[in-house]
């Protein structure tokens, strides 16, 4: 990149002082409607920035990225996960891509933990009743859930949230199974008193709650697949914070809907934002719009993230979240 600023294009609107900051150190062009841009815009963006920050509502595939101008060196997303960027594609054009790991870790985690006590404890239900003013007072069988203390949390992707995840369960009496590519740390495993699963197939079959916190890959496409369901316990729970492509959406709402599979929290789906119709019309399910790393603080860290991971390559370095065909 020259000594010039570089302009960096921003495709969605970010906290107020990240879009300041980046208008001081770069030559920035911001979106200040906060429309999400169409594929052609898109297209025209990588034909000019050298630096395009774009968000998980954003698709940069192989397409798009034909469309690159050769100023184009750096993908700097706004997020963790980058599914939504063709890592091969930018690669083999020689584009730089960097995320923004670690700094979300604890509000997914809380979200995750959220919904693992929202979906057996039927808050989204109960609070339902209460604004439909059909709540004619307490009884002894009334939104009768289950008891979280002394179930069984099945992990899946023990990575950072995993094991965040696993943290907070503990203080609520869940014992920690979890399955992962790589088996974690024996001191990471005993200190949260974990217990690893090598085949997904069997820690599924065993599991009370089941919580994703893997990423989305063409590895774990569907990792959650009609099969893997099937051996899902009828009175375990489901919870997805991470991408809803892990799971088979449609799958997972017919087994919801037929009572194959207790119920459900989930924060991503496989065609967001749209939502499978009938998942809309089942009470054993809690949805939510994306919203698991959605904290103020949190997105002020992921700006400053992508700004050092720009202003570090801008300067000649590497930037410190540069995402490597390894961590696929
Ligand atoms: C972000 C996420 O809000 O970072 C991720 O991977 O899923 C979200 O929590 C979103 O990606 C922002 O681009």
């Amino acid at each position: 990149m020259n000594a010039k600023k570089p302009l960096v294009i921003v495709t969605r609107k970010l906290p107020d002082v990240i879009e300041t900051r980046m208008m001081e150190l770069f030559e920035t062009r911001l979106n200040l409607e906060d429309t999400p841009m169409s594929q052609a815009e898109l297209s025209a963006a990588v034909a000019e920035a050298d630096v395009l920050v774009p968000t998980v509502t954003d698709r940069i595939d192989s397409k798009i990225l034909s469309q690159a101008g050769d100023n184009l060196k750096l993908i700097a997303s706004f997020g963790t996960g980058i599914d939504h960027i063709d890592f091969a594609a930018a690669k083999k054009r020689n584009i730089t891509v960097t995320n923004t790991p670690g700094v979300l870790t604890e509000d997914t985690a809380d979200m995750t933990m959220a919904l693992i006590l929202a979906v057996p404890r039927r808050l989204s239900e109960g609070e339902r009743l209460v604004r439909a003013e059909k709540w004619d007072g307490w009884g002894p069988t009334l939104m009768l859930g289950h008891r979280i203390w002394g179930k069984r949390l099945g992990i899946v992707g023990m990575g950072r949230i995993g094991q965040a995840v696993a943290h907070r369960a503990r203080g609520f009496g869940l014992s920690i199974h979890y399955h992962n590519r790589q088996r974690v740390h024996p001191e990471t495993e005993s200190e949260l008193e974990a217990t690893y699963w090598e085949s997904l197939d069997q820690m599924l079959a065993h599991m009370d709650i089941i919580s994703i916190n893997c990423p989305h890959t063409p590895a774990t496409f569907h990792l959650l697949s009609e099969r893997r369901l099937k051996l899902v316990k009828p009175h375990a729970y489901i919870v997805n914070t991470s991408r809803g492509e892990v799971i088979d959406e449609k799958a997972l709402t017919r087994m919801l809907a037929s009572g194959e599979i207790a119920g459900a929290g989930l924060d991503v789906f496989e065609h967001e934002p749209a939502v499978n119709p009938k998942l809309l019309n089942l009470e054993n399910v809690v949805l939510l719009p994306h919203m698991g790393s959605a904290t103020l603080e949190g997105r002020l860290d992921m700006g400053e993230k992508v700004i050092v991971n720009i202003k570090t390559f801008a300067d000649g370095h590497t930037p410190p979240d540069r995402v490597l065909e390894t961590m696929f």
